[in-house]
């Protein structure tokens, strides 16, 4: 295994690609999610690593939302059980969440890994592999598609880290709420989700966990205004502007 120095100018980023590659190791993440994440890699390093003000903005637009929510999924895919397994079954217990494995490069071993590490870090119940409870999502055709009956397909909000854009637009037309965790704000997830987080899932994960934490007291009243006055393309707008006056930053550095 590669040490790498706590000195090196770049080490919470190399420790994070080091997560992936354990994480594709033991088999959890997919090769196509080592390539994924270099994509979201340069979208960090856009952003300046941090957690912006759009971000936090969704943060709370989203624990509000998750708060209210009767029926709440989190959707895991490789990367995430690699990245955060432990933050996820933090936040499914804070919010009531049920927690299904939903892949879009299918494999059933890989899948069965997923569920062990869910177990591992504390999950009682991890939906996604039982066949004789899945339903299929309409308009969509890749193997996303595939549902459990009593978690996504029964939700009314679905929290979906590095989604693809077709079940993005297939989970809407369902009329599910969902929330996505994203890079890159460009990507048809972002634009499409109601509710879309910039920032890297590692950083943003604990930071919705404890929003949800502290919002679990407010009244219905308080956590419907949050919701109402988000606006999710308004955001974007906002950080993709972030973007621009961090690259105009570096060039004037420069
Ligand atoms: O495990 P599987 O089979 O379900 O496959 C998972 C991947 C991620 C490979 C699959 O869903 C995929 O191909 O995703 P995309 O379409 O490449 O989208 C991934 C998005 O997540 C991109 O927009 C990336 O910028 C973004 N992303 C990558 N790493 C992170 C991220 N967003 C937040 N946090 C990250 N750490």
């Amino acid at each position: 295994m590669t040490v790498i120095p706590k000195s090196h100018p770049r080490y919470q980023s190399l420790l994070i690609r080091e997560k992936l590659v354990k994480g594709f190791d033991a088999g959890l993440v997919a090769k196509e999610g080592l390539l994924a994440h270099g994509r979201g890699e340069a979208f960090d390093y856009l952003l300046g690593e941090t957690t912006s003000k759009s971000a936090q903005k969704a943060l709370k637009a989203a624990a509000a939302s998750m708060i209210l929510s009767k029926n709440p999924v989190i959707s895991v895919n490789g990367n995430v059980a690699a990245l955060c397994p432990k933050e996820i079954v933090k936040l499914a217990n804070i919010v009531q969440a049920k927690i299904e494995v939903n892949l879009f490069y299918a494999n059933q071993k890989r899948k069965q890994s997923i569920v062990a590490t869910l177990k591992k870090c504390g999950a009682k119940q991890v939906l996604g592999t039982d066949p004789k409870s899945s339903r299929r999502l309409a308009g969509i055709d890749s193997a996303r598609r595939i549902v459990d009956k009593d978690g996504i397909f029964a939700a009314d909000l679905v929290l979906v880290p590095l989604e693809d854009g077709d079940r993005t637009m297939a989970l809407r037309k369902a009329k599910k709420k969902i929330i996505t965790f994203d890079l890159n704000p460009l990507s048809r997830t972002a634009q499409t989700a109601h509710i879309s987080i910039i920032d890297n899932v590692v950083r943003g994960i604990n930071e919705l966990a404890q929003l949800c934490k502290k919002y679990s007291t407010k009244n219905e009243a308080e956590l419907k205004k949050i919701v109402k006055n988000f606006d999710n393309k308004k955001n974007l707008e906002a950080n993709i502007l972030e973007i621009k006056s961090n690259l105009n930053r570096r060039l004037r550095i420069a």
